[in-house]
């Protein structure tokens, strides 16, 4: 007894410090107490499951939503080794489950690769759940532990018997409600990353299943083609420019690189890094790399093949990757990650895997595919052009403020105040809505900038285009960041940019192509949540000399109810905020006192699905747009009601 068992002891004082660390700063360790880091939970383990089948073990995780918001997670693998950990005198899964930043490397076999904020290990989650259990399926045993907040309820046992064959890991766990804001789950936030995790790991089998009541729903992802079907889905909703997905696989110096590409019709880039399965939003040498390999690539083919004559100057790594999706995955054992939030690959040998790998065999596919090559080489120039004469117009207008340093649009009603804490500017649709909105502003800190007609829609027009149109240069001026590589965060005039529009497809269509310009050109204003919508009423209910407004037909209804439904009540549906005058809306949508604002916001965990849903908004296919514009809610966040 008396050794062995002092020295469990002494483990276990060790082991409660480290978790009871991780439960005085759960933000430390998952960012986050929010909806966000309670999401992050099964992300972690189901991490480690994928793990599993990196390693070549498991084919299949399921991940179970139960009643309580308890999450369930399956896999097919090994099993967590049963073992003792004679370091710390414990079966190695209690070892996974409640020392901190135990990894899964068990003597030898040092498959794990862990990523940024991911990688954890186990043991936060289970310091962070009410309870977790683990059962593990080995040897034609069954063997189950649980624990609470981290403590330990019993040691492993074994508590029956499985098929022979059988083997692999169930775990869990329920978040605990003292350490979250917020403990529901949403199913379309875990669809998304599970998806995303499915397309990064080609041929393993990933289902998400709602078992909650009323929301009882299944999904299965499984791709044989991995990341390129991920381009494809990307693509979906655009129009490719050749069938071919353009595929580059290879390892060097310890990194595992894996790039698949295609052009589609647009003019924007979407290229995505994952480092570990993990996206980078900032990029890092891994896309450093890959911009490096194609840049040069297509710029040798060109010259060898006179696609590009002697007198022109090379193409641009932007030229190229006008229109490109693409997808960039690395695998590395030991990623260092860099930049304010930790997001961005800093690994030098990832540049030069990714170079070299891409650059081989990117050469080898356009030398078998000249009329892909061909395609994409006639619009990179084609991009060179305009590029060039968006160059010559944006020259243009810096000179021309140069000149005339106030030169602000003629058709903005700029605010007295100068303090762009104080100010909001109304972008406004229409010059009968903004007429009013200039009669019903407080001069002092309301700008009003009308808008007439159709706005340009920035995914189907050139830079050049873009540049040149005058509702966009308006926009530029007034908010006075500048664009592209003059923009200046500190120079934005108004800390509210607030896009008003008429309360119906049209003006959400309207919204939603403005709302593509700033993401696309100045995403910072919406990163830094400058951006707002304002919600027009939909009905005015008079009775009795008395007015009411109603902002959805759930309000309309409760203030019928109050006030009683009978003939003295007058309805009128507003069809756009023309039908308002100025003290209307001033009072329902301007008034700072009563207005409600919907602030816009970008979750960066899954960028590719935020930018696909921009896009497909924007794109020609009828379908997907109705669909968005249905859920555009999803974009925005209530705020000051
Ligand atoms: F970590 C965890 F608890 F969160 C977790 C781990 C959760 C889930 C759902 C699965 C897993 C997991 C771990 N699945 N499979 C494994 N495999 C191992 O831990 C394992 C098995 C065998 C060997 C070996 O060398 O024989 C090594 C390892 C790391």
């Amino acid at each position: 007894m008396g050794v062995e068992n002092t020295e469990y002891g002494a483990d276990q004082i060790q082991i409660l410090e480290g978790l009871e660390a991780v439960r005085k700063r759960p933000g430390m360790y998952i960012g986050s107490t929010s909806s966000r880091g309670l999401h992050h939970l099964v992300y972690e383990i189901v991490d480690n499951a994928v793990d599993e089948a990196l390693a070549g073990f498991c084919t299949e995780i399921q991940v179970i939503i139960n009643p309580d918001n308890s999450i369930t997670v399956i896999d097919n693998g090994r099993g967590i080794p049963v073992g003792i950990n004679h370091k710390a005198g414990l079966p190695a899964v209690e070892v996974v489950f409640t020392i901190l930043h135990a990894g899964g490397k068990f003597g030898g076999g040092g498959y794990k690769v862990s990523g940024g904020l991911h990688g954890v290990g186990a043991s936060v989650v289970n310091a962070l759940s009410e309870w977790l259990e683990v059962i593990i399926y080995k040897d034609g045993k069954e063997y189950k532990q649980r624990y609470e907040r981290g403590h330990t309820m019993y040691p492993l046992e074994v508590c029956g018997t499985c098929d022979p064959g059988r083997t692999g890991t169930t775990v869990v766990f329920l978040p605990d409600k003292q350490i979250f804001e917020d403990t529901v789950y949403d199913y379309d936030t875990l669809k998304q990353r599970l998806r995303e995790m499915a397309f990064l790991t080609r041929g393993l089998k990933i289902s998400l299943k709602d078992t909650r009541e009323g929301m009882e729903r299944e999904k299965v992802f499984h791709y044989e083609g991995g990341i390129r079907e991920f381009v494809t889905y990307l693509n979906k909703s655009k129009e490719a420019l050749y069938p071919e997905i353009i595929y580059c696989e290879g390892e060097k110096d310890g990194v595992s690189v894996e790039v698949a590409m295609q052009h589609n019709d647009s003019y924007t880039e979407n290229c995505y890094g994952f480092v570990n399965n993990i996206n980078t939003p900032e990029g890092g040498t891994h896309i450093i790399g890959f911009r490096n390999a194609i840049t040069k690539t297509f710029n040798d083919y060109a010259r060898k093949n006179k696609l590009l004559r002697e007198s022109e100057p090379n193409l641009t790594g932007e030229d190229i990757r006008e229109g490109l999706t693409a997808i960039v995955s690395v695998k590395i054992e030991e990623p260092q990650f860099e930049g304010q939030t930790k997001q961005k690959l800093g690994n030098s040998e990832a540049r030069g895997a990714v170079d070299n790998v891409v650059s081989r065999q990117l050469e080898i596919f356009l030398e078998q595919n000249p009329s892909v090559a061909k395609v994409i080489v006639e619009k990179s120039v084609l991009a060179q052009r305009a590029r060039e004469a968006a160059r010559k117009a944006r020259e243009l207008t810096r000179r021309k403020s140069a000149l005339d340093s106030m030169a602000l649009p003629g058709k903005l009603a700029d605010c007295s105040d100068k303090d762009p804490a104080n100010c909001e500017i109304y972008i406004v649709e229409g010059d009968s809505a903004g007429g009013s909105a200039k009669t019903a502003r407080n001069r002092a800190t309301q700008a009003i900038l009308p808008l007439r007609g159709k706005i340009l829609n920035v995914e189907k027009a050139r830079l050049d285009r873009i540049y040149g149109n005058n509702e966009i240069k308006a926009m530029i001026t007034a908010f006075g960041t500048g664009i592209h590589e003059d923009f200046d965060i500190t120079k934005l005039r108004y800390h509210k940019i607030i896009i008003m529009t008429d309360a119906d497809v049209d003006g959400a269509h309207i919204a939603t192509l403005l709302l593509t310009f700033l993401y696309r050109f100045m995403p910072e204003l919406i990163k830094q949540g400058y951006v707002y919508l304002a919600q027009p009423p939909l009905y005015k209910i008079e009775k009795n000399k008395k007015i009411w407004y109603a902002y959805d037909d759930a309000e309309l209804n409760k203030i019928l109810s109050e006030i009683g439904r009978d003939n003295n009540n007058k309805i009128q549906r507003y069809k756009g905020l023309g039908e308002m005058d100025a003290e209307q809306l001033w009072e329902t949508t301007m008034d700072p006192e009563k207005r409600i604002l919907l602030k816009v916001v970008m979750d960066e965990s899954t960028t590719s699905e935020l930018d696909l849903t921009f896009t497909t908004l924007m794109g020609d296919k009828v379908e997907p747009r109705r669909e968005f514009i249905e859920e555009n809610a999803r974009f925005v966040e209530n705020l000051d009601i």
